[in-house]
């Protein structure tokens, strides 16, 4: 069987890549993810500025998944891009593609980090415009709004000739009608959904454990929610979607495939299974397509849409 998958006419040798954040943004865990069997990797989204996270506790596990508010700590695109450049160059023989994902405050920011991270050669660009714990030009996460959400897109485009991922968020009542409106603005490829947002409060203490009060949600959890996203994004958009959140078996990796994902991103589920959860959720996967007679993922995408 080949898990062999394509998106944007980049070559992932599966479908499996690890999503934007969860192991930092750092060159070598990205490699050493590559290693233990990835299809791909993102980096954590780089800023035009260096950032420094929120105060502790900024992660927590509360038992079905991850809640956190770190605040997108990251040292800057301008220092990012080397980083990003020497880890392109190892996975680059491994033969796993390179995600470098961005964000900014501002659009016109979004366009300049696209550009820095740019030199680094990336295969694609991830544009998070749908971070829940940090501040924005207009008060709330460009992905809120289908206006917004077009804007950044449209800004990043005409900045980088690399393909560009944009990342939507769940917090919002049509996920499709941002979809779409991505898609027009030239998204080449959509990513959904990043963390739902949420707050867990300590009785003993009496106030939310998170010292940003609120997080972003993530594990399993959020998976139906994502599914869904996944599934209403496929009847909205012709471009591929990355299908993310709550994803941990190849169960849950070929659910995301029915529902119209092209690539599944894994972010949690490296908590609780480790650096090899990508390599082995791909193999799990293998073997419950030739399960089920399905001869390549190719052949199981979509196939949940009931057509009346
Ligand atoms: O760094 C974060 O707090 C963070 C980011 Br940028 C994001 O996109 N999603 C998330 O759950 N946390």
């Amino acid at each position: 069987m080949t898990l062999q998958s394509d998106c944007c006419g980049v070559y992932f040798p599966n479908p499996i890549v690890l999503a934007s954040g969860i192991l930092g943004t750092e060159a070598g865990l990205l490699v050493r993810v590559a290693r233990s069997g990835a299809g791909g990797v993102t980096s954590k989204s780089a800023s035009p500025r260096h950032r420094t996270r929120h105060p502790n506790p900024t992660v927590l596990d509360w038992g079905y998944g991850l809640i956190n508010a770190v605040g997108l700590a990251n040292p800057g695109v301008a220092a990012e891009a080397p980083i990003l450049r020497a880890a392109k160059a190892e996975l680059q023989r491994l033969g796993v593609p390179l995600i470098a994902s961005i964000f900014a405050e501002t659009v016109a920011g979004f366009a300049f980090a696209a550009e820095t991270v740019g030199r680094a050669a990336p295969d694609l660009i991830e544009v998070n415009i749908s971070c829940p714990n940090v501040g924005h030009e207009l008060g709330k996460p460009f992905a809120l709004e289908p206006e917004s959400a077009a804007q950044v897109t449209a800004a990043v485009k005409k900045a980088t000739e690399i393909p560009i991922i944009v990342k939507l968020s769940p917090n919002v009542t049509d996920i499709a009608e941002i979809g779409a409106a991505v898609e027009m603005a030239g998204a080449d490829a959509i990513a959904a959904i990043n963390s739902v947002a949420g707050m867990l409060i300590d009785i003993h203490a009496g106030r939310p454990i998170l010292a940003n009060l609120e997080g972003g949600i993530s594990g399993p959890a959020i998976r139906p929610l994502a599914v869904l996203a996944v599934y209403k994004l496929y009847e909205a958009v012709n471009v591929p979607i990355i299908g993310i959140g709550g994803v941990s078996t190849g169960a849950d990796a070929l659910e995301m495939i029915m529902a119209g994902a092209t690539l599944v991103g894994v972010g949690s589920a490296v908590r609780s299974r480790g650096l090899e959860a990508l390599g082995t959720i791909a193999t799990e996967l293998d073997a419950l397509l030739a399960e089920l007679g399905y001869t390549s993922p190719d052949d199981a995408r979509g196939i949940a849409h009931v057509t009346s």
